[in-house]
């Protein structure tokens, strides 16, 4: 084994990661995005829908050197938050709803934003005034573009980052340093989808107008997590039991099914009645039993309005004579978005 005076920086910052908890490091030089002009077109496009950040922030999403002055490499980081698939009778159960995987356990901001703090500092003590910026999703980062220029994996047609021997249910970060750091050797060919579409005909929603884009105003992650306010009818009937998220194309991703394996961190595992609540329970939650219920994940985003909107479409799409006594809370909720979209869900039980 090699002393840490044997190894170079790159193989030193690599095996500090994997101490952190991360399961992939790659190293890039600082760049622009590779596909910044798909970037822009998608913004162009009104793809982003409300989450106007990306415009306001994407002067900075294309040029490295607008986020750290004088920055040279950048280290991308990937830990899966595999845990195993929700079995089909509990998928499929239309009197739960159900949670996307990644925000079953602890919300990854905090657990993978600690480590990354600390990995930013490692890196720092590695040579005389190295600055450095570390992020975990909320930073104006491509991350997905910067993690494929590091070598994590490819980018699917779903868009999602695909690490060919863990399948796509990793999540990403990066810490951006002014130490000029040698590049990740890249294999000569990267895996790819090939002919297969299989997300893209099983999206619920047809959020992709082709491969590779996903126009977010369609997407059922983005209309339970992301979006405020009414959702647009057409959509609910297509949103079955999602409550917060989704991840179906994902769980029918031939790279998902053959290799994912569960990861190392423990802290995103949870109980069935976590990951798919039954919607009966969560229609009756008070605001502080929904604030004490989902502490520390992920699911408190959409905030206990914007969550208890997307259980009353999920009773609405449960078919079943059960559905109309889970909904009567929220018929007479105090939230006004709450009682619309449950006159909506009377309506379609009828
Ligand atoms: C906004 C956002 C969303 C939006 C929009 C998603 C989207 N596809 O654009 C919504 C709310 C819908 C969303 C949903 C989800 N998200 Co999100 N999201 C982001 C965020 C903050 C920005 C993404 C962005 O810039 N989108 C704009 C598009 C244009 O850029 P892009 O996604 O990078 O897309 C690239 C490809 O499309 C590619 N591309 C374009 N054309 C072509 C052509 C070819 C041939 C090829 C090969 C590639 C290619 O280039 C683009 C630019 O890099 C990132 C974090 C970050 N800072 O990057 C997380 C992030 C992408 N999300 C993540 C996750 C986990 C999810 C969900 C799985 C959550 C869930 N279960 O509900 C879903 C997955 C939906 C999906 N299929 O993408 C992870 C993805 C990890 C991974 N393995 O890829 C990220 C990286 C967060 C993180 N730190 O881990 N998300
Ligand atoms: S997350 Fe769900 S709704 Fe969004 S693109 Fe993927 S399958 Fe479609
Ligand atoms: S389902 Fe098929 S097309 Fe979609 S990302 Fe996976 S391999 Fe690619």
């Amino acid at each position: 084994m090699q002393t840490p005076l044997e190894m170079t920086p790159e193989q030193r910052i690599s095996a500090r990661a994997k101490e952190l908890g991360f399961d992939l490091c790659g190293i890039s030089r600082a760049f622009t995005p590779k596909r910044g002009p798909e970037f822009r077109k998608w913004l162009d496009q009104g793809m982003a829908g409300t989450m106007t950040y990306l415009n306001r922030t994407a002067e900075r999403r294309l040029d490295p050197e607008k986020v750290l002055p004088g920055v040279r490499s950048v280290i991308s980081l990937g830990q899966s938050y595999f845990t195993g698939f929700l079995p089909d009778e509990i998928r499929h159960d239309h009197s739960r709803g159900i949670i996307a995987s990644y925000a079953w356990g602890q919300d990854y901001h905090d657990l993978m934003g600690h480590a990354i703090e600390e990995l930013a500092e490692f890196v720092q003590t590695l040579s005389s005034d190295v600055k450095t910026r570390a992020y975990v999703d909320t930073g104006p980062v491509l991350e997905r573009d910067v993690a494929e220029s590091s070598g994590l994996g490819f980018i699917g047609k779903n868009t999602l980052l695909i690490h060919p021997k863990m399948g796509s249910q990793l999540l990403l970060g990066e810490v951006m340093t002014t130490l000029a750091l040698e590049p990740s050797p890249l294999p000569k060919q990267m895996p790819s989808c090939g002919t297969c579409t299989r997300c893209q005909d099983d999206c619920p929603t047809h959020a992709f107008p082709s491969a590779y884009v996903l126009d977010s105003r369609l997407c059922i992650s983005y209309l339970t997590i992301e979006f405020r306010g009414s959702i647009p009818l057409p959509l609910r009937p297509k949103m079955g039991n999602h409550v917060f998220g989704c991840d179906d194309c994902q769980t029918c991703c031939p790279w998902v099914t053959r290799f994912s394996t569960p990861g190392r961190q423990k802290a995103y595992e949870n109980t069935f009645e976590r990951k798919a609540p039954k919607l009966f329970d969560l229609a009756r939650l008070s605001e502080s039993d929904f604030n004490e219920f989902f502490r520390g994940s992920p699911v408190l985003r959409p905030k206990y309005e914007g969550f208890l909107r997307n259980v009353a479409v999920a009773i609405g799409n449960w078919k079943s004579r059960d559905a109309c006594d889970a909904l009567a809370p929220l018929l007479k909720h105090d939230s006004e978005l709450v009682r619309e979209h449950a006159e909506w869900a009377k309506e379609a039980l009828k």
